[in-house]
């Protein structure tokens, strides 16, 4: 039977399987449906589902364009999708459908999905962030738009090989990207380099010219994104670099046709690949053209369509809203400069005026090696014109805070675009916070921390300007599909009004006392758990106790996340029991995933180290099995849909001050798990929300880490001799017990950490971690305690939904949707 409730069973299962095989016969030219493998179906399925899509989103186009309603462009270098069919198919509430479908011609609707690679054009936190806020916008009916590069290829797949990580390029598009919509009659082309001439107009004022400049195209591709329901598709604009005919025209004068062609390769590049580092900025010239090549794009694209419906640009503001999402697209602010005094004739002080009133910029990070800064030299011959827009906003700014300069005379040097050094470099993060009426940060403690420490000289001279939007995570992809278990139960609960409104778990509150109700939350886990066991065995060889508590910490590879942490609290565990006899109570998988930056060395040798440790542990029979250490490879958007279920310990460990969110804390808690984690960034928040006995807090805070910097009182070295179980920690290290094969291996743990000064106060946080742990052992043997602490995360967790942060964002910054209000000079 078909689960349609808007017409007879029968109809809609019938019109989407003739669909298909349309699609099958006309898009594909192939004749028999019924031999075709899962693959294969992968591309006539999405299609079918596409064509529904796109009614819906020409739909969603002509409701916002009659209504003339105010749109937000978020503009970002990273989108983490991950796999749109399955997404697609459940908020349009059609997937049992389309599985019937698929059943009557013996094909599996998990296998096809399966096939589906994931669109990772992001590396991490960011960029998922933006991937929720989209499915959000669109679930909340609001016109708000996704601009990016259509990367041909996303975050590296990352393979395992003897312990090391290798990386392998992802081609994300080889079983075809149904879901991008091409547009190439949107094309829109983009300059680059060349050189500034001053001239006169013709009422004889004096005109900067950009000349000489090379071109190439950027072509948009757009991906919908559906709202729960249907409703509204909203869509992901994304820019592929072609290009032009012209791009070089002097080498094809001259007949060197090969050179001709060469250049046009080159600059087709400038899509090619994501930059896989979010610790290390690394200041390559093609990096710099990617990003002012996004918002070029995204620019030209966005005011053209403000034009087709508006006369003049006073209403600018009204109808437009930019969001820079951290300062890679932090250009945008001298851009739009560019294009209001460039092309459309406005004057300096107006142009101003309109490009504030739209930028809003969010910050992302504090850690000082991952802030944006270009040389200028770079800058001039990349962006001659907006070197020179960027001095002249400086210059206008400085003249701005001048009046201050006799208390303060330090003060233009530290607030200046700016940097003057041996090489002049341009503070991104300064472009962004001048150019807009509104800056953010992710998490009550990071956006208090980026007044206090980053930019404590312009949140002083605009208090205004600065506020928190912590961070949410979507319900619909992060729970109600990926934990089907669990939303049946809620739903069965509670109703399912929580699916769009997260606040309503609250109502669960009371069956957390309900011994009925925490069996069938255990249930839901249990079938989690085994269906990752079987994940982990196929991916590691690894076999893993389906009883036993799964512990993950699965994110980034960063030294300030910490996994060494936790693989130093492992290693204690392993010589309490193998060297001094401890009986381990609880049994417990150790389940870790994610990516090194393929330039971090010390990242890259953390991934090594967990896999020595998972040999030695998983291997040793004095553990009794009690002890499984698992790196699950490849760490992605869909592989997280299958942990995070299935998790009953989230490690959220951070040096405290250094993580300025994180959103998997909020995934793991909203299914189920329980935090061990520092007082740092949303942690706190959680804390606050599930409450104290429902967390398990450990470690320093950001004022005492902050102290102890300040007056150099950590000393790695003391905490080394005074606690025998860190010595013996460190000594395993130093001593080749986990690199038997690999003399020497890991002593630059034992070197960076006792000789040069553990910038992540390992040491400091190891004694009250591993103590912590030990109240999760005790509580994890009491299962109705447990199952009572993991409901109440659950029932607790509404805070963190994305609809919540967009609505803050709409009503504070964005003026979109219910909170639209005209903008006044
Ligand atoms: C410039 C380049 C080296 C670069 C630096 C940093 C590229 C990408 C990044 C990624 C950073 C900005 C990032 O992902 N930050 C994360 O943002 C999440 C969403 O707000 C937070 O939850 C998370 O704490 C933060 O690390």
């Amino acid at each position: 039977a078909s689960s349609s409730n808007l017409l007879p069973n029968v109809r809609p299962a019938e019109l989407l399987r003739e669909a298909i095989y349309r699609h099958i016969r006309y898009t594909l030219v192939l004749r028999n449906p019924r031999l075709l493998g899962p693959v294969e179906l992968l591309t006539p399925v999405s299609l079918a589902v596409r064509d529904r899509i796109v009614d819906r989103m020409i739909e969603t186009e002509e409701r916002v364009r009659s209504k003339d309603s105010k749109r937000l462009y978020y503009l970002s270098m990273e989108f983490l999708m991950g796999r749109s069919l399955n997404d697609n198919l459940h908020n349009l509430g059609i997937t049992e459908l389309m599985r019937e479908v698929l059943a009557s011609i013996g094909m599996s609707l998990d296998d096809v999905l399966a096939c589906e690679l994931d669109a990772g054009l992001g590396n991490g936190g960011l960029g998922r962030l933006a991937a929720c806020f989209l499915e959000s916008l669109a679930t909340l009916g609001m016109p708000g738009y996704g601009y990016g590069i259509d990367y041909e290829y996303g975050l590296f797949r990352q393979e395992i090989n003897g312990g090391f990580q290798r990386e392998k390029p992802d081609r994300w598009k080889a079983n075809g990207t149904p879901f991008e919509i091409g547009r190439p009659d949107r094309a829109l082309s983009i300059p680059l380099y060349g050189r500034v001439e001053t001239s006169r107009d013709n009422h004889g004022n004096l005109r900067q010219i950009w000349t000489s400049q090379k071109f190439v195209l950027g072509i948009p591709s757009d991906m919908p994104v559906v709202g729960w329901g249907g409703e509204t598709v909203n869509f992901l604009r994304l820019f592929a670099a072609r290009a032009s005919e012209d791009f070089d025209i002097e080498i094809f004068n001259r007949g060197d046709y090969i050179r001709a062609v060469e250049q046009k390769i080159g600059n087709e590049n400038i899509s090619r690949v994501l930059y896989p580092s979010d610790s290390v900025m690394s200041g390559k010239e093609l990096r710099l053209v990617q990003e002012y090549f996004l918002v070029a794009c995204a620019i030209g694209d966005l005011v053209r369509r403000y034009d087709l419906d508006h006369k003049g640009y006073e209403q600018f503001p009204s109808k437009v809203a930019i969001q820079m999402n951290d300062t890679h697209p932090s250009l945008a602010v001298a851009e739009l400069m560019r294009v209001f005094i460039d092309e459309k004739g406005l004057e300096w002080e107006q142009a101003w005026e309109l490009t504030q009133a739209t930028c809003a910029y969010t910050n992302h990070t504090l850690l000082p090696e991952a802030l944006e800064r270009w040389s200028v030299s770079l800058m001039e011959r990349v962006l001659p014109r907006h070197m020179q827009l960027i001095y002249g906003i400086n210059h206008q700014f400085l003249r701005s805070i001048s009046e201050y300069s006799f208390t303060d005379p330090d003060l233009m040097r530290r607030t200046s675009i700016i940097e003057e050094a041996a090489d002049k470099q341009v503070r991104m993060a300064h472009l962004a916070i001048i150019g807009s009426h509104a800056v953010n940060g992710v998490a009550a403690l990071h956006s208090e921390l980026v007044k206090s420490t980053l930019v404590p000289d312009f949140a002083k001279l605009w208090p205004e300007r600065f506020s928190n939007k912590t961070n949410g995570v979507a319900p619909r992809p992060w729970l109600h599909k990926s934990n089907p278990g669990l939303a049946a139960l809620l739903t069965e609960t509670i109703g399912e009004r929580w699916v769009t409104d997260l606040s309503l778990l609250r109502g669960l509150q009371k069956f957390a006392d309900d011994a009925a109700f925490r069996a069938k939350f255990r249930e839901v886990k249990q079938h989690n758990k085994n269906r990752l066991a079987k994940v982990i065995f196929d991916q590691t060889g690894v076999q893993v106790y389906t009883s036993s508590l799964f512990d993950v910490q699965i994110k980034r590879i960063h030294e300030y996340k910490r996994q060494l942490l936790n693989v130093m609290r492992i290693i204690d565990q392993y010589l309490q029991c193998v060297d001094h006899g401890v009986e381990i109570k609880v049994p417990r998988t150790f389940v870790f995933a994610g990516k090194a930056a393929p330039g971090y060395w010390a990242a890259k040798q953390i991934i090594k180290l967990i896999h020595n440790v998972a040999s030695v542990v998983n291997s040793d029979p004095r553990m009794k099995d009690r002890i499984k250490v698992a790196f699950l490879p490849d760490y992605r958007v869909s592989l997280a849909e299958i942990i995070i279920p299935a998790a009953d310990v989230s490690e959220q460990i951070s040096t405290a001050g250094m993580e300025a969110s994180g959103t998997g804390n909020m995934k793991l808690s909203m299914n189920g798990a329980l935090t061990v984690g520092t007082y740092d960034g949303a942690n706190i928040e959680i804390l606050e929300e599930v409450g104290e006995e429902n967390f398990y807090l450990f470690g320093l805070r950001v004022e005492q880490i902050e102290e102890m910097k300040r007056k150099g009182l950590y000393n790695a070295q003391e905490y080394y001799a005074k606690n025998e179980r860190t010595k013996a920690v460190m000594d395993s290290l130093g001593s080749d017990r986990f690199s038997p094969q690999e003399p020497g291996l890991f002593r630059w743990i034992v070197d960076e950490i006792l000789y040069r000064g553990d910038r992540y106060f390992h040491l400091a946080d190891l004694p009250s971690y591993v103590e912590i742990n030990e109240s999760v052992d005790e509580d994890y043997l009491d299962q109705e305690l447990w199952s009572r602490k993991a409901a109440i995360n659950v029932a607790r967790i509404g805070k963190f939904s994305s609809d919540r942060t967009i609505l803050e964002y709409a009503r504070d910054i964005w003026h979109i949707g219910p909170f639209e209000q005209p903008w006044v000079p």
